[in-house]
C-alpha cells in the first residue's frame, strides 16, 4: 500500500478487521475501545477498500459488531449538489419524503434535536408494522445523520444506521451518499439473509433519494 495515500490509515483498518487492529481502528476514530478481552465484538468498517471516502466520513462508519450481528454499507452517487440531497436526508421528521416503505411518521418526543423519537408505520407487504426510532446524530456541517431503532413491531432489533454525504471527488456537482448499519441477526435467519434484506431496503431508499434530488437539481 503506498504510504503517501491520503486514506492509507483508514484502508489499513478496513483490511484488518480482527481484534488486534480493532483498538487502533477505534482509537483513530475516537471511538471507545472495550477493554474486556472476552468481549466478542469486532471493530468493523463495512466499506469496500476500493471506495475512496474522506477519513472523517470513514470514522462515522466504524462499528463494534457482535457475533450475532450483521454490518454492511450501501453507497450511492447522486447527480445533485450535497445541499440538495441533504435537505431531504436531514429531515428526521419526514422520512417518507424518499423512503417509500414508510407510510406515515409521527414525532413522539423532541423537536428535531438529538434524542428526538419518531414512530413510523410501514406499508403493507413487509414483515413489519411499525418502528420507534431515535435520532442519534444530526450534523449539518459535516452532513451526517444517524438513528437507532429502539422499539416497534418488526424483526430488526438494535438496528442503527449512519448516513453521510460528501461531494464526489471527480468534480461536477455529484454527491456520494454512504449509508451503513449494524443490526442483530433475527432468530431463524442467517447473517447473509439479514444483509440481503436490509441492503435491499437501504438501496431502494437511496435510489429513490437519487431520483428525487436529481429531479430537483436538473435544469428546467
Ligand atoms: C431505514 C432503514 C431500514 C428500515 C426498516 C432498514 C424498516 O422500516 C422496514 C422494514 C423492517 O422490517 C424494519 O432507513 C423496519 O428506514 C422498511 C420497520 C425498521
Amino acid at each position: 500500500m503506498p504510504s503517501n495515500h491520503p486514506n492509507s490509515s483508514v484502508l489499513l483498518q478496513r483490511i484488518n478487521t480482527t481484534t488486534p487492529s480493532s483498538a487502533a481502528a477505534a482509537a483513530t476514530c475516537n471511538k471507545q475501545v472495550q477493554n474486556n478481552p472476552t468481549a466478542s465484538v469486532q471493530w468493523r468498517m463495512p466499506l469496500p477498500c476500493s471506495t475512496q471516502v474522506p477519513d472523517h466520513v470513514a470514522c462515522f462508519h466504524t462499528y463494534a459488531v457482535g457475533q450475532n450481528q450483521c454490518c454492511s454499507a450501501v453507497i450511492q452517487q447522486i447527480n445533485a449538489p450535497v445541499d440538495t440531497v441533504w435537505s431531504f436526508v436531514r429531515r428526521f421528521d419526514n422520512p417518507q419524503a424518499y423512503k417509500h416503505f414508510v407510510k406515515s411518521c409521527n414525532v413522539i418526543v423532541g423537536d428535531g434535536d438529538v434524542g428526538t423519537l419518531r414512530e413510523i408505520h410501514v406499508i403493507s407487504g413487509i414483515p413489519a408494522v411499525n418502528s420507534t426510532e431515535r435520532l442519534e446524530i444530526l450534523d449539518d456541517e459535516h452532513h451526517v445523520i444517524s438513528f437507532s431503532v429502539v422499539g416497534g413491531d418488526h424483526r430488526l432489533a438494535n438496528y442503527r444506521s449512519v448516513t453521510t454525504l460528501h461531494p464526489a471527488a471527480d468534480g461536477g456537482d455529484d454527491t456520494i451518499v454512504v449509508e451503513s448499519y449494524v443490526v442483530d441477526i433475527p432468530q431463524g435467519n442467517t447473517k447473509d439473509e439479514t444483509g440481503v434484506f436490509v441492503d435491499t431496503i437501504v438501496k431502494c431508499n437511496l435510489q429513490s433519494l437519487a431520483q428525487i434530488a436529481e429531479n430537483l437539481a436538473r435544469p428546467k
